[in-house]
Formats: structure tokens, sequence, C-alpha cells
């Protein structure tokens, strides 16, 4: 048994330990990826669904610290940070709020929790099925309006995935990934902003296993 065994009520107090500390859109935010984890996890890692709530609830806890917050959390942690650091503010608070989850919630610091939060931003290659589903909770809960994140949602629910058999089901995910990454590097595109090489790996990985699954 894992020494991180997470019950329900941990999770109701977690969620309300972090109410005060963010936001109201943005606790909305979280509290609807927590409800799209448990869906997907329902469906692709029905065993791993506790772990995939709890890092739903933790995985945007620094998202409103200041950019200044974000480095100076990071130095404190031994990190340089660069000046591509510094022009990616986006993507720092998934790095820092996997650093501070040992210290404020130690009861969750389970590495599948901390790394599905280290990697919901920029996705990396070779991630694993916990970062895979909270990715695309992220992308599709059900407070997104944005059009990519509407349009995703309905191509990840509109296919009836329930009804799948497992190879399908995994095709899916995989093509509903493909198309998240491929929107999100649009959008940097537009923006001129910077892409992490661990996006582009991410997109380009699962555009491998997508031909690879094809030829099969
Ligand atoms: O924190 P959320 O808003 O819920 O969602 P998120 O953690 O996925 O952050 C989305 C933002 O991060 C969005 O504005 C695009 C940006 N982003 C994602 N990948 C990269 C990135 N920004 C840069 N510069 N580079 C990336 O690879
Ligand atoms: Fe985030
Ligand atoms: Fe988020």
């Amino acid at each position: 048994m894992s020494k991180y065994e997470i019950r329900e009520e941990m999770l109701d107090a977690l969620r309300e330990q972090l109410r005060p500390t963010m936001s109201e859109k943005r606790y909305r935010h979280t509290v609807e990826v927590e409800r799209m984890a448990e869906r997907l996890g329902a469906l692709y890692a029905p065993a791993q669904i506790m772990i995939l709530r709890a890092a739903a609830l933790l995985h945007d806890i620094t998202k409103e610290f200041s950019l200044q917050t974000q480095l100076q959390t990071l130095q404190k942690f031994g990190i340089i940070t660069y000046y591509s650091d510094e022009i990616s503010p986006k993507t720092l608070h998934a790095r820092t709020a996997a650093l501070l989850i040992p210290r404020l919630y130690p009861e969750f610091a389970d590495p599948a929790v901390i790394d599905a939060v280290r990697w919901h931003t920029t996705g990396r290659e070779g991630m694993t099925l916990c970062e895979k589903l909270i990715y695309l909770a992220d992308y599709i809960d059900m407070s997104r309006t944005f059009p990519d994140c509407v349009e995703l949602r309905e191509m990840f629910w509109g296919a009836d995935p329930e009804r799948m058999n497992e190879e399908e089901r995994q095709a899916h995910l995989r093509a509903v990934l493909l198309s998240s990454f491929d929107r999100t590097v649009r959008g940097l595109l537009e923006e001129g902003a910077l892409i992490s090489p661990e996006t582009m790996l991410a997109r380009n990985e699962l555009v491998e296993q997508t031909r690879r699954a094809m030829i099969r």
C-alpha cells in the first residue's frame, strides 16, 4: 500500500484549505478540473482516480503568483532561472506548484501527484497516463469557454468514448491529446511566444505514435 493513501475526506479538507488562497475564478476552474479528472479517470485509470483528483486540486496553486514570486520560489529551491523563464511566465506555475506540494500539502506528496502537476502546462515526452489525463482535464474542464477548449471537449466526449473498446479508447486519447498540443503550439506561434522544448517533444511523440498505430 502506498504511503500516500488519499481518502475522500482529505480531498474535502484540501478544497476548503485551497478556496481562500485563490480567486473565485481559479477555484471554480480547480474544482471543475477535479470533476473532469474524475470522469477521465473512470474511463482510463480507475485505480488512480484519487491521485488524479488530488493532482487536479493542486495543479494551479501557484498560478496567481507574480512573475517575481515565481522566480523567487524557484531560486529558493536552488534552481537557476534564465531569461527564457522570464519570457515564458505561464509555464512557471507548474514548476513552483510541484516544488511546493511537499512543503505545503505533505499528505499529497505522492510522486504521481507531483509529476502530474509538474507537467500539466507543457507536457513532456514519455508522459505517464496520470500526466496525460491531468493535462487533458485542465484543457477541457467545464468552466472553459475558449473556442479551442470547447471544440476539444466536444471532440473528446462527442465521440462517445464510454462505448469504445480498449484499443479505440487509447487511440482516441492519443488523437485528442495531439489536437490539444497542436492547438497550444498554434496559439503560441500566433503570439510569437517561446515554445518549450518539452511541448514540442510531447507533440512529436504523439505524431509518431499515431502514425505507427495507422500502419499496424
Ligand atoms: O494554468 P491554466 O491557465 O489553467 O492552464 P495551463 O497551465 O495549461 O497554462 C496555459 C498557458 O500556458 C497558455 O497561455 C499557454 C501557456 N503555455 C503552454 N505551453 C507553453 C506555454 N507558454 C509558453 N511560453 N511555452 C509553452 O511551451
Ligand atoms: Fe496551469
Ligand atoms: Fe489549470
